[in-house]
């Protein structure tokens, strides 16, 4: 691996929020580039949105905005969310920013100079969520063979590229540089896709106008795709500085999901040919995470919001499952009760408590103060110390071939020993011999290690990372690097100040409800309320009139088996009877409500909660107290009577 290292994530659509798919690929980035900065490499780390196309311009329409209105808003989301997440990126490149636009329209120009880029006409398939074109013989049932939607007939003049001319020299270069497509499987694939034909590519678009014009025929707009994988360019200032791009170019590390490798593969690497540029190290697939085995998207309703995971667990949680539970490669599994399990075992547990008792028993036998290693290692001690020791080199090595979850189970496997370490060497009968000396080496071996833990884990775990050092008395973690990782690093007499546990546990019980409802697939969540929406909100009264508000007679109610929050009631809303499973156990007793008439939404969605159907929701208010009470209209008011 070369010493300096030009790492990108995918420029994401901001035709919507991102959700924890788009988070996990930009942690891994982040922590590599993190990773790497610590071990003296050279970095630079460029994320960005891709904002052009009729994906884009549909859903500004949709909402009655121009593009660039609504491009602004959802791209400062993502930097919110980048914020949040402690993503250190150095670059940001927006398609819409003025230098991308020359990047792209230099691109265009050249391959089309040296006759890579033709006129003809275009008539086949467009998928527009993908922005993918397609011949019909790789249609499946008539639809995208990617995301299984709909395909639009188009038919328009277009300019085309010469993707089938370089199709030999792709696979010979495929051939000789195995690092180049990974994991291997993928390499599989690309070439099987190659192999089987590759069509001219239509790289211009007419139907539409939100994109970047061709710079010699202002009626066509860049195909969104060419246009977006410039952008690896665009960071490089391309076409103007020549420095930065001999600094950083070819990139070493585009990760990507899976299912845009034959883009960044095939398209990508043709481009660069055409335009007589190096072909970047290494394109990395990731899997997906699914959410309940199924991929996570807006359409299905199932997708999380990292904003809101992070506001109930913190970020390096989340961080640490996303790295940790996916074998990188492969796709994983997202789920709540996962994340609390790996929260509570590896992090407040294992992590956690071994700084906390170590800290712990430093305070109570050397008053805080790091002692001097008096006594020779013994075989025990020296296990440790070994292990210890090499750690960061082989994390490094892992890390440089992007096996991230082995990399954080190494990690994890010195925490493991060294609570291992505090049961074997047993500190509290040390302290009982008269001499001390045993008892000092057994306290700096504990406090060394969790100084090298906390060195290797902050470019996955910021937060932690900086927290332990704190506890550890030291400072100046940001100057430090992998060389400062070997044994011996932690000068006695250090005071360290052993502060609240970093992780508390997660009490399972209590999220129970929360949890159980959240992996239910929802209903399609409707479009989040934009942020001037959010502010002030003012609703027309057809807005409020969508909301029926009925009166309800409550006929019966009883606890929910299992749920000590849930009642499920039935109610009278004069026309039919209804179920609705309420969260109102801990305030009413089920008898009294029978008789009460409360008002009820009786239009909401149905949903399942603990497997009964809920259909409609009842208003209540609730007290500075925290005492909830329903709102209740008198008995002469009918049930089924309109609220409004
Ligand atoms: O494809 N699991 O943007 P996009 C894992 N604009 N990763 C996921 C994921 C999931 N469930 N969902 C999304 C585009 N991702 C183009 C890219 S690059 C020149 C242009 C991540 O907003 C993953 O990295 O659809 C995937 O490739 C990317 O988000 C797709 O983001």
């Amino acid at each position: 691996m070369s010493e300096r290292f030009y790492l990108t994530t995918p420029i994401y659509y901001p035709s919507d929020h991102l959700h924890i798919g788009h988070a996990y690929t930009t942690t891994v980035a982040d922590s590599l580039a993190r990773w790497h900065r610590f071990a003296g490499r050279d970095v630079y780390f460029v994320t960005g949105s891709d904002e052009h196309g009729q994906k884009i311009q549909r859903a500004a329409a949709a909402k009655g905005i121009t593009p660039q209105a609504y491009v602004d808003e959802i791209v400062a989301s993502f930097k919110h969310l980048w914020n949040e997440m402690n993503i250190e990126y150095d670059d940001f490149v927006r398609t819409t920013d003025h230098r991308h636009h020359e990047a792209v329209q230099a691109v265009f120009q050249r391959i089309y100079d040296q006759g890579d880029i033709y006129k003809s006409s275009y008539e086949g398939w467009y998928c527009t969520p993908c922005e993918t074109f397609w011949v019909e013989n790789r249609l499946v049932d008539g639809n995208c063979p990617d995301c299984k939607r709909p395909v639009e007939l188009v038919e328009e003049e277009s300019y085309f590229f010469r993707l089938s001319k370089y199709a030999p020299r792709l696979l010979e270069y495929i051939e000789e540089h195995p690092e180049f497509i990974q994991p291997e499987t993928r390499r599989n694939e690309m070439v099987n896709f190659i192999k089987s034909g590759l069509e001219d590519l239509c790289v211009s678009r007419t139907t539409f106008d939100w994109g970047i014009p061709v710079p010699f025929d202002d009626k066509h707009v860049v195909y969104v795709w060419f246009d977006a994988l410039t952008n690896y360019l665009t960071a490089l200032g391309y076409p103007h500085d020549g420095e930065m791009m001999d600094r950083w170019w070819p990139a070493n590390l585009h990760l990507v999901g899976k299912e845009i490798m034959r883009f960044h593969t095939i398209i990508w690497p043709i481009m660069l040919m055409a335009l007589d540029l190096p072909i970047p190290e290494t394109v990395f697939g990731h899997g997906w995470l699914l959410f309940d085995s199924d991929k996570m998207s807006k359409s299905k309703g199932n997708v999380i919001d990292p904003v809101v995971l992070i506001g109930e667990f913190g970020v390096d949680p989340i961080r640490y499952f996303l790295m940790r539970e996916v074998s990188f490669g492969q796709d994983g599994n997202f789920s709540r009760k996962a994340l609390i399990e790996r929260t509570n075992a590896d992090l407040a547990n294992d992590l956690g408590n071994l700084l906390n008792r170590s800290l712990s028993m430093l305070n109570r036998y050397f008053n805080g103060v790091v002692p001097e290693p008096l006594a020779a290692p013994n075989a025990v001690d020296q296990a440790l110390i070994d292990y210890a020791d090499n750690l960061g080199a082989s994390v490094d090595g892992l890390l440089k071939e992007l096996k991230l979850n082995e990399a954080l189970s190494r990690i994890w496997q010195l925490v493991g020993k060294a609570n291992k370490y505090v049961d074997e060497r047993a500190p509290w009968n040390l302290v009982k011999l008269e001499d001390q000396s045993e008892l000092s080496s057994v306290m700096y071996n504990l406090v060394e290690t969790l100084r090298i833990i906390a060195l290797l884990v902050q470019p996955f775990l910021p937060e932690t990372g900086a927290k332990m050092w704190a506890q550890l008395g030291l400072e100046g973690l940001e100057t430090k690097g992998l060389e400062d990782a070997v044994w011996g690093g932690l000068a006695s007499g250090t005071q360290t100040v052993k502060g609240d546990p970093i992780f508390p546990r997660i009490e399972i019980d209590k999220d129970k409800a929360k949890g159980e409802r959240a992996q239910e697939p929802k209903p399609k969540p409707s479009p989040k309320p934009t942020l001037k929406e959010a502010e002030g909100v003012l609703i027309s009264i057809d807005d409020f009139m969508k909301c029926e508000l009925v009166v309800a007679k409550i006929m019966e109610a009883e606890p929910l088996k299992g749920a000590d929050r849930l009642l499920k009631l039935q109610v009278d809303i004069g026309a039919e009877r209804r179920q609705i499973v309420a969260g109102i156990a801990k305030h009413y007793a089920p008898e009294d409500l029978v008789g009460m008439h409360i008002v009820v939404v009786q239009n909401l969605k149905p949903a399942k909660l603990r497997g009964e159907l809920s259909e409609g929701m009842l208003l209540a208010a609730t007290s500075p107290q925290g005492k909830l009470e329903l709102v209740t209209v008198s008995p002469d008011i009918p049930a089924g009577s309109r609220v409004k």
